[in-house]
């Protein structure tokens, strides 16, 4: 018999693991109990890419590790490379879709086409269109929304020259990318390119399959990804401090629940805003429910909580459980991260679970296409089928109680302001800090629940271990929420959890020592943070000059690949817990753990225990704090004239 308190160190999560244990309902983990990983999968050592294999190449017969090779002579290394590079593009693609979606819904909006968007953010707006080169003078902003937004389509399609959002990056970055032929092309371009040169017979050289692949990712990173966010804070507003609340606990009892789940903002948004239509209001009423209680999932709940403080129930591995509450009137999803096990777990309750995008159906679920043209009567359409289940619930309703107070929504233009202050926003008390010694460095700890390990455990030790280290940590996604529920997201914590710096610093400007950042595609805004650092000066010259480190100890799928390469790739150093997917060759994983740090200054590292793993990423920015002639603590001198007269 499993015990299921062992499984997450969540409370809300483990007694609905009880219950659903109880009520014999399956959930990703006890299908993880029942599945265990094939081992040759688990290093990538197979190739299926053609008919005449599959080739299972493990490493366990010591005979034929010198022949590891498939039946047309790919080498074991051109096979690891090959499934790295496939999945690297997989997780661009998925970025780099949403945020092909979202352009479209920016360009409908410019021409007045979508129902319920508008432009939320104009100083962002001129701030991106002057990076796209667009001319703002005596235009409305109507006009440079719609010249924007096509150029911005053009990114995806481009058959040559350099993605624009590639010249953000610090000089010395761009130069080292060049060296290498890394700069991408159009994001379509790269992904395709990789499909092909992975297609059989085609690259068979580890190194060149690799280049690609960091050229593909960077295609995210500073392309799809930041895309997403620039255009969704433009339509949606730039996420400022909010105050929300996390976990299964804010479920209602007595009010319609309504879950967010997916990626894209776009529905989310207009539910939001339905949910208060005077109409929907009088449903509610008329099904004696106290109102409809929307909330967050995934990512979307990321979205939603910046923007709006609406409440997140949960991350990856709570999104069935949040379902065996009984409470959930109805769970819309769109893309990403939607286990199909859903539809199982909605049928055992009243719950509807919709699908919304064209691009994802779940057989079972009811199917309410999202387009923005009708968008807010889409929105209205779902929230009404939603209160009309409410006096469906037939079973006895468990809503854990645990919910926690978080703060959320620090944009990289809102660190900017907190540091710096509305008139003088600026890096500079970041970087003073981080060079007096307070502060040691900054840390990326992002990426998703993996049922392979202990729900949420991965992500805070790792952050407590970092923090008490004196590192400020910036997080997005599934991470995030781990540390809302877990109390990291509140001013609060640096008293209770930062190293004596860290926790003056955080006390001073009134923020949290971990430092909520949004979605996936928000990661982006962490590329921007490090390059404000860089530009702000006494840092080096470089990212990969910084003492900053990033991570995802729980990983699990494609996207968080293609984010770790990107990191890399932009000279982060980058550790992955779980399991690392190239394993079974030596050879590519000693060139992307070791020669990539000569290459681009930033490299993966695999560690599935997060304390190590922290130490890891303590012990890289010490040795960079080393290289800066910062190693030692000291306060930063303020020269008066007679000190710069004994200078000169
Ligand atoms: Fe085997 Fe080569 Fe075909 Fe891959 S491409 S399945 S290694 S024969
Ligand atoms: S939702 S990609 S499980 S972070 Fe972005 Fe969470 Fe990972 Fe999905």
């Amino acid at each position: 018999m499993t015990d299921e308190t062992l499984k997450s160190i969540d409370k809300a999560t483990t007694e609905l693991l009880e219950k659903a244990k109880k009520d014999e309902i399956g959930t990703v983990f006890s299908r993880a109990e029942q599945i265990k990983p094939c081992p040759v999968g688990l290093e990538e050592s197979c190739c299926k890419i053609c008919a005449m294999g599959p080739c299972r190449l493990p490493r366990t017969k010591k005979a034929l590790q010198k022949e590891r090779v498939g039946v047309c002579g790919a080498t074991i290394d051109t096979i690891v490379a090959r499934n790295f590079a496939r999945r690297v593009a997989a997780g661009v693609a998925s970025h780099s879709d949403h945020a092909r979606e979202v352009a479209e819904t920016f360009i409908k909006t410019a021409r007045g086409e979508s129902q319920g968007f508008s432009i939320k953010d104009e100083i962002k707006l001129m701030e991106v269109a002057l990076d796209f080169g667009v001319e703002i003078e005596n235009k409305e902003v109507k006009e440079i929304a719609l010249d924007l937004g096509g150029r911005v389509l053009e990114e995806f399609g481009r058959q040559n020259g350099e993605l624009r959002y590639v010249r953000k990056a610090p000089l010395k970055r761009q130069e080292i990318w060049k060296k290498f032929g890394v700069i991408p092309r159009g994001i379509d371009r790269e992904v395709v390119e990789i499909m092909h040169r992975t297609h059989m017979g085609v690259d068979q050289d580890y190194h060149h399959i690799l280049l690609q692949t960091t050229r593909c990712a960077l295609a995210d990173g500073w392309g799809g990804s930041m895309i997403s966010t620039d255009l969704q804070d433009i339509m949606f507003g730039t996420p400022v401090p909010v105050l929300g609340s996390i976990n299964l606990g804010v479920l209602k009892d007595d009010e319609v629940n309504v879950i967010v789940h997916g990626h894209e903002p776009l529905l989310p948004e207009l539910l939001v805003v339905a949910s208060k239509d005077p109409e929907i209001k009088a449903l509610t009423e008329k099904v004696n429910a106290k109102g409809v209680n929307l909330a967050g999932m995934c990512c979307s709940a990321n979205e939603v909580l910046m923007r709006h403080g609406i409440p997140c129930a949960g991350n990856f591995l709570q999104q069935e459980l949040a379902l065996v509450t009984g409470a959930v009137e109805l769970m819309t999803v769109d893309v990403q991260c939607e286990m199909q096990g859903l539809q199982s777990v909605a049928e055992c309750f009243h719950t509807r679970l919709i699908t919304t995008s064209d691009r994802a159906k779940i057989e079972g679920a009811t199917h309410i296409e999202f387009h923005p043209e009708h968008g807010f009567d889409t929105a209205k359409k779902i929230l009404k089928l939603a209160i009309e289940n409410y006096p469906n619930r037939r079973h006895e309703v468990y809503i854990p109680e645990y919910s926690q107070d978080i703060v959320a929504g620090f944009s990289h233009e809102t660190i900017n302001y907190l540091l710096g202050g509305l008139f003088r926003a600026s890096y500079r008390p970041l970087n003073d800090n981080i060079i007096n010694g307070r502060i040691r460095g900054v840390a990326g700890v992002v990426g998703c629940n993996n049922v392979r390990t202990i729900h949420d455990s991965g992500h805070i030790t790792m952050i407590k271990e970092l923090v008490k280290n004196d590192v400020l940590v910036l997080t997005t996604g599934c991470a995030a929420m781990a540390c809302g529920k877990a109390g990291l997201l509140v001013p609060e914590a640096a008293s209770k959890y930062a190293g004596s710096g860290l926790a003056e610093v955080c006390e001073t400007v009134g923020i949290p020592p971990v430092l909520h950042m949004g979605s996936c595609v928000d990661n982006s805004r962490i590329l921007i943070a490090a390059t404000a650092m860089v530009k702000e000066g006494g840092l080096g010259d470089d990212i990969g000059d910084l003492p900053v480190a990033g991570a995802a100890p729980e990983w699990m799928s494609e996207k968080a690949l293609a984010i770790g390469q990107y990191f890399v790739a932009s000279g982060v150093y980058t550790v992955f817990g779980t399991t690392w997917p190239t394993m079974g060759s030596d050879r590519v994983t000693e060139h992307l753990f070791e020669e990539y740090e000569d290459m681009f200054k930033g490299m993966w590292a695999f560690e599935p225990d997060p304390v190590e793993g922290a130490k890891l990423m303590v012990s890289h920015i010490e040795k960079k704090r080393k290289a800066l002639g910062i190693d030692k603590s000291r306060e930063r001198v303020l020269f008066d004239m007679a000190m710069r007269r004994a200078i000169e």
